[in-house]
This record gives structure tokens, C-alpha cells and sequence, in this order.
């Protein structure tokens, strides 16, 4: 038996939910027979001090401590790092699955490459002495001061034989939330992966080999959810919600036969979603959906590997309307090359979509994350290589957490990686990029204030 102990570390972004993947993991050790603790630092209202999160860890006595890195927030969790020196760290997550040597030069000993859950089990009987390093797949480690990265690991494919991820919920402290009782984890996964090949998107962990869990697995954990929360609204945290037609079906018959009607969103690919498929899903207590666009410039879709079409998208908006499902509409500005054409035609855009759509995404300037294509093909030519650890951090403002239309117009209307200028665009693009950000961010609260107006001041579930 191994004593592990997690932590999500600090991050200028709060994070108001326990982190689903930190669920997933500490119900995989208990079920393996381990003794985990955890802290989400990046909660709010949870210790951020260094000297405090250490004296936490210490009077544990942990064999393994365990910190999550996402690229955008990693020099706070390196600066964590330093503050656990002396501790058997291991790095795992989104960063750490594409980047494992990075961790290795910044005190860890062990980093995890793509999902967690076997192996940091395995990586516990490492540390139990049951077990050799060389033989957990998909660990990076140092070998005698030298970085070595064990084979890959396949993607999870049983999903259904997953330790329940509500087991593990005890172990967030609902003051770290500011709330009294336990907090559930905000999402569901019913599936990992997603099959499309988009160019700017850094789903390296749960990649691109759809897998999916039954119908019946994933009702057991919503009715859990009611039973042990009196829950019955959560999102799907899935890549991609709505592939495979049948499956879709078979999970909608599943959440429509529970005895408490349930509310959901999810995020879905347009091209997977037809009005066939959206009144199962509507049927199934499906409130909102947030789609992927990116662009709509019918070039640059082609060019980013969105595989949609303008007039499709439109086509959704109108299918959700008449269902009455709310839409969020991502979209994003900047792209590398893109031309005051091709930026205009998303602008547009804006006005065409306007009447269907919920709204728009908050923010919405491309920032190229490491090992994705728009990375590899840039980074030289535009000299940004490493621009997460080499330059200061991109200070994202925290969402609005009321629903006060001046705050979300605060947060939604700027971007941090517009005065980054990645993709290096010309100054009178630059200002365009962010009259276009205030555009989007407008759109969004006039469909906002007509949707509270329409329904007497309830806000609508919306997507994140
Ligand atoms: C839901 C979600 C969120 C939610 C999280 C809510 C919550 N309470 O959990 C919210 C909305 C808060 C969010 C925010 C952000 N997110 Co987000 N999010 C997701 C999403 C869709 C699902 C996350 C999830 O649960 N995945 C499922 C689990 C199984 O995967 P996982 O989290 O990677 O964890 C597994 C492994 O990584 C590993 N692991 C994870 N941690 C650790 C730690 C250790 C010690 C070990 C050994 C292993 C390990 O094991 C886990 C289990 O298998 C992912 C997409 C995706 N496919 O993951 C994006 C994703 C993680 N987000 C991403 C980004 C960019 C962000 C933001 C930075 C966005 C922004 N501000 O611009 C913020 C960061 C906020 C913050 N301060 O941390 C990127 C990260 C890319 C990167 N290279 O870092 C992703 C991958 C989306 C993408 N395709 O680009 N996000």
C-alpha cells in the first residue's frame, strides 16, 4: 500500500469544481488499495501559500506527490514544484503528456504520459517496491540523473471497468469551494477521445480514438449523482458528446428512463448533429451544446481541418432554436496567415448567426499549444518556441462568476494572447482581432439580455 498524495496547484484561472481528473485518479488508487489525500489549489477559497501546501503534504507522508500541469498555467505548478523539493513528484495531465522532459529538468522525478488511471495504480506499486519502473508503459522517469520514457501506453479502451469516480468525492473539501456541502465534480464523461484532426487543438491525452462507455454505466453515475448529491444537472466534459448516431441514442433512451428528469450540456462537432439527433437529445433533458467553428471562412475551415461548412453550422443553430437548445457558438480569431478577408467573414458571421445562437465563446484569440499542428508548423517561423515556460504567463482574467452582464462584458471582450501576437498579424489586424472580441462579446450579451428579458430574469443553462 502506497500513500499518494494530489495536487492541482495554484493558477491565476480559479477553478470553481472539483478537478474531474483528480476524481478519476484517487478512486483508481483506492480501488487499487492506496491511501490517497488531495488539495485543489487552483479552488478559490483552497491554501495557495507554498509554505502551507508543503506543511499539508508533509503531514501526510506521502510515498508519491502527484501535480497536475496544464501548459497555460505551468510555471505556478513548476514554482510548486520547487516549494515540494525533497518528495517523490510525479507530473501528469494535459502539458506533462506532451512535454515529459520538461517536468523531468523541474524537480520531478516521474511524469505520467496521457490517461492516469493504470498507470499511476502501477507507478504506486513502484513505490510500494512491488514493482519495476521499466515496466509501467507510458511513464517517463529519471534513471540515474538520465530522462527515459517507457513505451506508450494504448488509450483505455474499458472504459466501463473504471473505478466510479464519485468514490473520490469526500476527498475535496467543500470550503476550498466556499461551499458547505461536498461539491460534486461539475462533468461526466461518457466517452474519451475525439476522431476529428483539428490543427489547433491540444487533446493529446484522450486523442483521437473515440471510446465510449455503455449506456448503462454512464445512467448508474447520474443516478449516483442524485442519490448521494440531489443533483440532477451536470455537463458532459467528452471531447466530442455526440459521435455515433446510435450510441447517441442509446445513451439519450438511458437518461430519458431515469426516474429524475436530468439537465445537461455538452460539446459536440456540428457535422455529428441533425435534428434527429438533437430532439433525442433534447428529449433526454439536453439544455445547451457548445459547438465547435472555430472559423467561418469556408477556406480557412478547410485550412484548420475543421471538416464543417458555414451553411451547416447554421443549420444546427436553427435545429436547436426550434428544439429550444441553447447554443454556444465557438469562435476564434488570429490564425496563422489569416487574412482581413478571412477575419471579416467571421465577423460577419456574428450578425448571420446572431438570431439563432445562444451565444458566443468568452475570449477567442488562437493560442498555439505545444504538439498540436499549428504549433509544430509556426513556432519557428514566428519564434515562440517554448512560450510557456520562456515568457511571462498569459494573465487570463477568472470567469464571471455572477451573472452581471457588465462583468462578463469585462471578461469576455479581451484576450491576453491578442497582445501576445503570436502569429505576428499587422497592427491595423491586431485592432481589428480586438474590435472583433467586442463584437463577439456584444453578441453574446444582447442574446443574453433578450433571453433573460424572454424568460423573466432566469439565466439559461449555458455551456462553460
Ligand atoms: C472540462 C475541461 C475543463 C474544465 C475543468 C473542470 C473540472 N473541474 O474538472 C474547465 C472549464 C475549468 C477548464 C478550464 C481550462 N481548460 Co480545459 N478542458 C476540459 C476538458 C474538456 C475535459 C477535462 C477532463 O476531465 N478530461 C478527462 C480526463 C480523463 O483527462 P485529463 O483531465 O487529461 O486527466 C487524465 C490525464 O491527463 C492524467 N492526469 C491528469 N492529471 C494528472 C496528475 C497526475 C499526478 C498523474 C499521474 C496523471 C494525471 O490522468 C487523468 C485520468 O486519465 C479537456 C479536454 C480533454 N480531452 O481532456 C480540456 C482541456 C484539459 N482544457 C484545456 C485548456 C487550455 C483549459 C484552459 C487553460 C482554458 C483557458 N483558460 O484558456 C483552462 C484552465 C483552467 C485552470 N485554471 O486550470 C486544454 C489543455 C491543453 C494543455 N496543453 O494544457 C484541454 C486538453 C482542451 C484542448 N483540447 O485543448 N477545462
Amino acid at each position: 500500500m502506497a500513500r499518494v498524495f494530489l495536487v492541482n496547484p495554484p493558477s491565476p484561472e480559479p477553478v470553481r469544481t472539483p478537478l474531474l481528473s483528480f476524481c478519476h485518479l484517487a478512486a483508481a488508487l483506492r480501488a487499487g488499495g492506496h491511501e490517497v489525500a488531495l488539495l485543489d489549489a487552483s479552488a478559490p477559497h483552497a491554501p495557495h501559500d507554498h509554505a502551507e501546501i508543503r506543511a499539508r503534504v508533509a503531514a501526510f507522508a506521502p510515498d508519491l506527490v502527484g501535480l497536475h500541469l496544464k501548459t497555460l498555467h505551468v510555471q505556478p505548478a513548476y514554482a510548486l514544484a520547487a516549494a515540494l523539493s525533497g518528495f517523490a513528484l510525479v507530473a501528469g495531465g494535459p502539458h506533462a503528456t506532451i512535454v515529459p522532459d520538461e517536468p523531468l529538468a523541474h524537480g520531478f522525478r516521474w511524469v505520467v504520459r496521457g490517461e492516469g488511471e493504470a498507470a499511476l495504480v502501477e507507478l504506486a506499486e513502484v513505490a510500494d517496491g512491488r514493482r519495476a519502473p521499466s515496466s509501467v508503459a507510458g511513464l517517463s522517469w529519471r534513471d540515474r540523473g538520465l530522462p527515459r520514457h517507457n513505451p506508450e501506453r494504448p488509450f483505455n479502451t474499458e472504459l466501463d471497468a473504471l473505478a466510479p469516480p464519485l468514490d473520490a468525492l469526500d476527498l475535496f473539501d467543500p470550503a476550498w469551494y466556499a461551499a458547505t456541502q461536498t461539491l460534486p465534480p461539475a462533468g461526466i464523461l461518457s466517452s474519451r477521445g475525439c476522431p476529428a484532426a483539428c490543427t489547433f487543438c491540444s487533446n493529446d491525452v484522450t486523442g483521437r480514438r473515440f471510446r465510449y462507455r455503455s449506456a448503462a454505466s454512464v445512467a448508474r453515475e447520474i443516478a449516483q449523482l442524485h442519490e448521494r448529491h440531489g443533483l440532477n444537472a451536470f455537463s458532459f466534459f467528452d471531447d466530442s458528446f455526440a459521435v455515433g448516431k446510435r450510441r447517441v441514442r442509446e445513451l439519450c433512451d438511458a437518461m430519458a428512463a431515469l426516474p429524475e428528469r436530468v439537465y445537461w450540456t455538452c460539446t459536440a462537432h456540428p457535422a455529428h448533429l441533425d435534428r434527429d439527433v438533437l430532439a433525442d437529445m433534447k428529449r433526454a433533458g439536453c439544455g445547451g451544446v457548445d459547438i465547435g467553428m472555430e472559423s467561418a471562412d469556408p477556406g480557412m475551415l478547410v485550412r484548420i481541418g475543421k471538416g464543417v461548412t458555414v451553411e451547416r453550422v447554421l443549420a444546427v443553430l436553427g435545429w436547436c432554436a426550434e428544439l429550444g437548445i441553447h447554443t454556444v457558438v465557438n469562435l476564434m480569431f488570429g490564425w496563422p496567415d489569416e487574412t482581413d478577408e478571412e477575419l471579416d467573414a467571421t465577423i460577419r458571421f456574428l450578425e448571420r448567426a446572431s438570431p439563432l445562437a445562444g451565444g458566443f465563446n468568452a475570449r477567442g484569440v488562437v493560442v498555439p499549444y505545444p504538439g498540436t499542428q499549428i504549433y509544430e508548423e509556426h513556432h519557428e517561423r514566428f519564434g515562440f518556441t517554448g512560450w510557456w515556460i520562456r515568457e511571462a504567463p498569459l494573465a487570463y482574467p477568472p470567469f464571471p462568476t455572477t451573472w452581471d452582464l457588465d462583468e462578463i462584458l469585462r471578461a469576455y471582450a479581451t484576450d491576453p494572447a491578442i497582445d501576445r501576437n503570436f502569429f505576428r498579424h499587422p497592427p491595423h489586424r491586431v485592432a481589428r482581432i480586438r474590435e472583433a472580441l467586442a463584437a463577439k462579446a456584444t453578441a453574446t450579451l444582447v442574446t443574453a439580455r433578450n433571453r433573460n428579458a424572454a424568460s423573466g430574469g432566469v439565466p439559461a443553462a449555458g455551456a462553460r
